[in-house]
């Protein structure tokens, strides 16, 4: 008999910003127990599963992915009795919670790392990547450092510690050192934790950056590219690097053996490829049960994330159509437009002035009816947008900040930079949610640690929920839809109309049910003439009024999105 299907297939994840959802004591930042408060409006919503970006204890210099302290909550979001009650009020509302797993690099001010720093002999200093200078060279000295690797938020990747004359790793801030995963030690402390979390009734863990911990051991110096002179890109000789699987099975059988079935494991992945999500989400190689990868949100960037170009549908079709079949026998797709680091998809891949509403129902339309487990980033249910950011001193994100910097001193225009960062820049997901129309949108009686967008006056959730064909309700029947509909979630994906620029179609299919999906992305009418062929089947999901005739049928509004069902 063929065993059932793992929960998390009919799931729907909700990501939770700490940092920016509901500050309970006016301090300006959210907190645990604003989350508590605000658990009935996601128990309405019909989320399945919560996932909270880090609270632990962290110098916030990359907004808690810097972690100090592993197995504690940082102050400012509350305390481990304000965790474990708001993990029991999530369990008793039968929804899940899973952690962010941040365990390829530490804070430099974790004590792991503040034992590693104390000295070549210390008892913890291969915890983490030393190595002298570049052959020849003097420590500090331009072009010591021993690879020419960049870090994603600018600058070497590599930080000379004056004490020892020795340099440490560090793929993201200088206040991340990673940790060296080839050191069974570190791998025991990790898997250690891990389990205390789960222990403590943790339903799982969205695992951070988790395919870079396996590093070519040689570390070779790579090709300058333009984007990053004087450094080349790390990520080649750190993305799913030579133990990466050994890695990721001795885990599962460290930590999730005996109690896989209860838990949802997300494996954060840059770089990785259609081939490698198969090998990490094949449930016989017990790894992890879904990733999220990157390429849909790289079609509309050039050689950097600040070099913007415009998307172009038959890109996205082709991404999306790619891992639809790819991991269709073997695997699990996570489906994505939003998270902390992406700006606000309807500003970017919608349209969020005239047709904000359409095309924000369209977008969640064609992304919940993939074959995968869909993620709705908070706000992302109210359709919130980029926010309208002026000069640089409104931004707080060190990605924006080190690449502001890093601009200007290389002579860029102040203003092309700022236009990049207004609409790649990760801030724009993290404004704060918005509840209500009064001052600070109900998020915080203090002051906001980043501005509210002004937007929230006709953007939130209270107005949202009193009109029934807001973008909130429209959320709520597809996640309602995953769960009444089986079609949705373990239906067969063929991609539909593959060479049309404006329009998204495809059909699912699940033994005599067959669903048809269409997603116009353009502000203005298209021709789905196929549509016509389905005017007689029910229309489960639309975001007009039906359509009257056949011929009407044949054509999308502008953002008009439809689903119609039949049953053979
Ligand atoms: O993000 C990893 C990652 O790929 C992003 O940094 C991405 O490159 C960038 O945001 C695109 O602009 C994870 C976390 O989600 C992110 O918030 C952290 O900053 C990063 O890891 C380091 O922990």
């Amino acid at each position: 008999m063929t065993p059932p299907e793992p929960w998390w297939k009919t799931a729907v994840v909700y990501q939770i910003y700490p940092r920016s959802f509901a500050d309970s004591n006016g301090d300006g930042v959210g907190d645990l127990s604003g989350i508590l408060a605000r658990l009935d409006y996601l128990a309405w919503l019909g989320v399945d599963v919560l996932w909270l970006s880090p609270v632990y204890p962290s110098p916030q210099d990359d907004a808690g992915y810097d972690i100090s302290d592993y197995q504690d909550i940082d102050p400012v979001f509350g305390t481990l009795d304000d965790f474990d009650a708001m993990l029991a009020a999530v369990h008793e509302r039968g929804m899940r919670l899973v952690m962010d797993l941040v365990v390829n690099h530490t804070s430099d001010e974790h004590p792991w790392f503040v034992d590693a720093r104390a000295g070549p002999g210390s008892a913890r200093r291969d915890w983490y990547w030393w190595r002298p200078p570049r052959d020849g060279m003097a420590a500090g000295a331009p072009g010591a450092e021993p690879t020419n690797w960049g870090s994603a938020f600018s600058g070497s990747a590599w930080e000379l510690d004056e004490a020892s004359g020795e340099y440490f790793l560090h793929l993201f801030s200088r206040k991340q050192p990673d940790l060296n995963w080839e050191n069974p030690a570190v791998r025991e402390a990790i898997y250690a934790m891990m389990r205390w979390w789960l222990d403590r009734g943790v339903d799982g863990f969205r695992m951070d950056v988790i395919n870079l911990i396996s590093k070519v051991p040689d570390l070779p110096d790579g090709p300058v590219s333009p984007a990053r002179a004087p450094f080349a890109d790390a990520l080649p000789f750190v993305n799913c690097g030579p133990r990466i699987h050994e890695f990721l099975q001795e885990m599962h059988r460290e930590v999730f053996a005996g109690r896989a079935d209860r838990l949802l494991t997300v494996g954060e992945m840059p770089g990785v490829t259609v081939e490698e999500a198969r090998l990490f989400t094949d449930p016989a190689r017990a790894e992890v049960d879904m990733v999220f990868q990157f390429e849909h949100v790289n079609l509309d960037q050039g050689d950097s994330k600040w070099d913007v170009r415009p998307l172009r549908l038959l890109d996205l079709k082709a991404s999306f159509g790619r891992w639809q079949a790819g991991l269709a026998e073997h695997g699990w797709n996570s489906l994505y437009w939003n998270n902390h680091d992406q700006p606000r998809v309807v500003s970017r891949f919608g349209d969020d002035g005239e047709h904000r509403v359409r095309s924000a129902k369209m977008l969640g339309t064609v992304l919940h009816l993939h074959r995968g487990t869909p993620y709705v980033y908070e706000g992302e249910e109210l359709g919130m947008t980029n926010a309208p950011f002026r000069g640089i001193e409104d931004f707080r994100d060190i990605e924006a900040l080190n690449h502001y910097a890093e601009a200007i001193a290389a002579g860029d225009d102040a203003e092309d930079v700022l236009r990049a960062l207004r609409t790649m820049g990760r801030d724009n997901a993290r404004t704060p949610m918005q509840w209500d129309a009064s001052e600070h949108a109900g998020f915080t009686t203090g002051t906001p640690w980043l501005a509210v967008n002004p937007n929230h006056a006709d953007i939130n959730a209270e107005a949202a929920r009193a009109d029934p064909d807001s973008v909130l309700h429209h959320y709520r029947g597809l996640i309602e839809l995953r769960h009444t509909e089986p079609a949705v979630a373990l239906g067969d994906f063929t991609m539909r109309m593959a060479d049309d620029e404006r329009v998204y179609a495809f059909t699912r299919r699940l033994g005599d049910v067959e669903l048809f999906v269409l997603g116009n992305f353009s502000s203005a009418n298209a021709a789905a003439p196929e549509a016509a062929g389905w005017a007689a089947s029910e229309l489960l999901v639309r975001n007009y009024d039906p359509p009257a005739t056949a011929e009407e049928h044949g054509t999308l509004r502008p953002w008009e999105a439809r689903v119609y069902k039949r049953t053979a």
